[in-house]
């Protein structure tokens, strides 16, 4: 096979086990003879080597030019290469043209010389077989001109990961309401002068009185009004909130088991509160989210689904080689927001649309697709409602078993939530079930498959990722409820729904992106059109979004 781009020579690498970094890809697709050149590179890495660097290139290649090279002649394959011209003057590739991209003027900015060809070498060749939660350092080169380009690790927080407690008896459901109340009415609690239910319950007809609570139940009046019912530590109390107020516009968009307050006059016979207004903790419209302070990008993508006869392997191929590409170079990080597999029994009649049916090769395939992408960028990824984790959530990230089979990339695997910090950019990863239970629950107008960002929004209204307990999406009790938004993130990533959607709200952006699935019988028989081939990417430093299509 001629391997003349660098799409080709990744394909080569991977089918050798092997995941790259992108420059040492850039070098190989610059020799004079790039098919002898990754053979020698390939003989050069150490045989546990999973990712070959762009040190291992530079040894090959000066093996190959016989230049004096005692590191790699020796084979340790940790050359001191400190000659940026061993490097071919112009190794990008032009036939590698980027695919359409539905915003052409994509800010990325002009490559700098770091990029290509004359940066400074990373010197960090331990091979990564570090767990995920500690990537390997990145050392630079102390007698270097200009640092290499790196991304950071990222930082996690509200990932249940190890710290399930859960038993799933009576006692765990007490704790974890308690606590989701304890946050969100700490939330509330600055705005309104709340009592709680039993001191509400003692005080005169016709008292002014607030209250913070969770829904207990909405029902609707005789004469069409509303009766939410809300409950605190101490008790119920009924609120009514009458058909002809503005307020009642927001009656439709409360689920059972979120937190809100409510402010109002109690009535003579101090049964009932009627609601004057009502609050949901929110996003601050002030809300100023973090941004990087260089350019750099990531892609935000979820719903892989391998392992199904509907998984775009080609869009997937023009999505990794896209990364490979100049056009690329500021995409230093990907998030996968669940669903990396299509897994086994996870619906109805699922198997028979089941291209690998075996879970384990199902990853293993998903493993060899993440090899195309980029060895120096950072992965993070969290289960999803097909992945081999349970249902329930919060969902702990994938076990050891899992995570040995997804080695080569040394991704950082976290729980279903989890808020990720990249270049102080925080990220609410979800993977986004409770998104077909806003969507069902909420007028058309307010949450939609075709508008998925927008039911985003109300999660972030909310603070909670999943209110309702019960329907769609399953919770499993803990002692705290981790999925609380507790702090407003700078982006907020699902997937799930397979609709592509992203917009802002009070400045957090809010992104649900798409899938690699084209439609299943399932999504056809109900008229799901699903968004696939997509990757949204996000520049880091001013949030503002462009979607590629690859598909
Ligand atoms: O689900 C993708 C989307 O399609 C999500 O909105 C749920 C819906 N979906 C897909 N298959 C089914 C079945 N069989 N029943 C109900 N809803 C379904 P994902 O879980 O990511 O495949
Ligand atoms: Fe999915
Ligand atoms: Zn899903």
């Amino acid at each position: 096979m001629p391997l003349e781009t660098p799409a080709r020579i990744v394909r080569e690498l991977a089918r050798r086990g092997y995941n790259a970094e992108r420059e040492a890809v850039t070098l190989l697709a610059g020799a004079a003879d790039p098919a002898t050149a990754v053979d020698a590179a390939v003989e050069t890495a150490p045989d546990d080597a999973l990712r070959l660097t762009t040190d291992h290139v530079r040894s090959a290649l000066s093996v190959a030019n016989d230049e004096p090279s005692p590191e790699a002649a020796a084979g340790t394959g940790t050359p001191d290469a400190t000659s940026p011209d061993t490097a071919p003057p112009d190794a990008t590739s032009p036939d590698t043209a980027p695919p359409d991209a539905t915003s052409p003027d994509s800010a990325r900015t002009a490559p700098t010389s770091d990029d290509t060809t004359a940066s400074t070498p990373n010197k960090n060749t331990d091979i990564s077989t570090t767990k995920s939660g500690t990537p390997p350092e990145t050392k630079g080169s102390p007698d270097s001109a200009t640092p290499a380009r790196q991304p950071e690790p990222p930082a996690v927080v509200g990932d249940i990961t190890g710290r399930s407690t859960g038993t799933g008896e009576y006692g765990d459901f007490v704790s974890v309401f308690r606590d989701r109340y304890e946050k969100l009415s700490g939330q509330l609690r600055g705005r309104v002068n709340h009592r709680p239910a039993s001191a509400i319950d003692d005080m005169p007809g016709g008292s002014d009185v607030a209250m913070i609570g969770l829904v207990n139940d909405i029902r609707s009046s005789a004469n069409g009004h509303w009766i939410v019912e809300l409950e605190d530590t101490t008790g119920t109390f009924p609120c009514l909130v009458t058909k002809d107020r503005d307020i009642a516009d927001l009656v439709d968009e409360l689920l059972l088991d979120e937190c809100v307050a409510v402010e109002g006059t109690l009535s003579d016979d101090a049964g009932i509160v009627f609601v004057d207004a009502l609050y949901f903790p929110d996003v601050p419209r002030t809300y100023r989210p973090n941004t990087a302070d260089r350019h750099v990008q990531a892609a935000l993508i979820s719903d892989v689904h391998v392992g199904s006869q509907e998984f775009m392997a080609d869009a997937w191929e023009r999505f990794a080689d896209w990364l490979h590409t100049e056009e690329a170079a500021a995409v230093e990080y990907l998030l996968i927001a669940g669903d990396m597999v299509e897994g086994v029994g996870v619906y109805p009649d699922q198997d028979e649309e089941l291209d690998i049916v075996d879970i384990y090769d199902q990853y293993e395939r998903f493993s060899e697709h993440l090899k195309a992408v980029p060895g120096d960028m950072e992965i993070v990824m969290i289960p999803g409602n097909h992945d081999a984790v349970r249902l329930a959530e919060p969902q702990p990230a994938f076990d050891e078993e899992l995570r040995d089979i997804m080695t080569a990339h040394d991704a950082r695997i976290v729980g279903n939530p989890s808020t990720v910090t990249v270049e102080g950019v925080s990220i609410l990863m979800y993977h986004g079930v409770s998104l077909d239970e806003v969507i069902a629950e909420l007028p058309e107008a307010k949450a939609s498959y075709d508008d998925p960002h927008r039911a985003m929004y109300h999660l972030l209204k909310k603070r909670h990722v999943a209110p309702k307990y019960g329907g769609h999406m399953r919770l499993a009790p803990e002692e705290r409820d981790y999925l609380v938004v507790e702090d407003v993130p700078d982006v907020f990533h699902t997937g799930h729904v397979h609709k592509l959607g992203y917009g802002k709200y009070h400045n957090v952006l809010a992104v649900n992106s798409g899938c690699w699935q084209a439609q299943t019988a399932f999504q056809k028989s109900v008229n799901i059109d699903p968004d696939a081939g997509f990757a949204p990417i996000v520049d880091l430093d001013t949030l503002d979004l462009t979607v590629r299509k690859f598909a």
